[in-house]
């Protein structure tokens, strides 16, 4: 299980739009996409380098 936060996510759709890019990301099973908590975790284990291009393609920010 992998957490990452995301920034900039404001509406359910939003929250969709990361959930289906992460999704899209081989190796990624189950994933959660907490809109309120600006987070997503997901099973699989994934570089970070990927998440961040998968994130910031679809115009948010991977937070630390
Ligand atoms: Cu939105």
């Amino acid at each position: 299980m992998q957490v990452i936060r995301i920034k900039g996510m404001k509406c359910p759709h939003c929250q969709a739009s990361a959930k289906k890019a992460l999704e899209a990301l081989e190796g990624v099973s189950n994933v959660e996409v907490d809109l309120e908590k600006g987070e997503a975790r997901f099973e699989g284990e994934v570089p970070r380098e990927r998440l961040q291009e998968a994130i910031v393609k679809i115009g948010f920010e991977l937070v630390d």
